[in-house]
């Protein structure tokens, strides 16, 4: 007799579930180095959660042939003009692509090649964008509510977030009369 199984973890378009699903919380306290030096920042808003990621890695890191799964929700908020935002990383792996795709909410995908140079697609529910390899990708929320947006990436991608952490994003996006803007420094 073949069996039909249900599947353990259940993605609703919305939100992932299951039992092998984790999930990562990053307060703007810790991710404060990645903003404008000269910000300070209150107590309060250290202790406030700027991302949670849902992830399902049904092989272990690094395995060849595999791939994971994400749910990003990006809450809203700025510290000083800049938005809200994730890390950002190159893939340690450089020939890994990835796509995301907007689920709820606002913002702007923003890339940058091995060259530095720097461009940006919006994020909107439905927005689809494909990362090509070797291309640093970080995500700010430009709305006033949560960015969610999902991803799916190579299980041998690997995180580089050294290198984005030396030398940052050849732009930062502020908020510049009321418009996300790319500002270089
Ligand atoms: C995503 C990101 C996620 C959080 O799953 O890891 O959005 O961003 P940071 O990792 O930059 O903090 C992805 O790009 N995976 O490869
Ligand atoms: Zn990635």
């Amino acid at each position: 007799m073949k069996e039909i199984i249900m599947p353990a973890q259940i993605f609703s378009g919305k939100t992932l579930a299951g039992e092998q699903i984790g999930h990562t919380i990053r307060t703007v306290g810790q991710i404060r180095d990645i903003f404008a030096e000269g910000v300070t920042l209150s107590e309060s808003q250290a202790r406030e959660t700027a991302y949670v990621v849902s992830s399902y890695l049904p092989v272990d890191e690094g395995t060849a042939g595999g791939l994971f799964f994400g749910i990003t929700e990006l809450y809203p908020g700025k510290v000083g003009s800049e938005y809200y935002m994730t890390k950002g990383h190159f893939h340690s792996r450089k020939d890994t692509a990835e796509f995301y795709w907007g689920i709820e909410g606002e913002g702007v995908l923003i890339l940058m090649d091995a060259e530095r140079r720097i461009w940006g697609e919006r994020m909107f529910p439905g927005s689809l964008h494909y990362i090509p390899g070797n291309v640093a990708h970080r995500v700010a929320n430009t709305g006033n509510t949560i960015l969610s947006f999902g991803a799916c990436w190579p299980s041998d991608a690997g995180h580089d977030y050294g290198s984005i952490e030396q030398a940052g994003f050849a732009a930062r996006l502020k908020e510049v009369d009321g418009h996300p803007t790319f500002v270089t420094p």
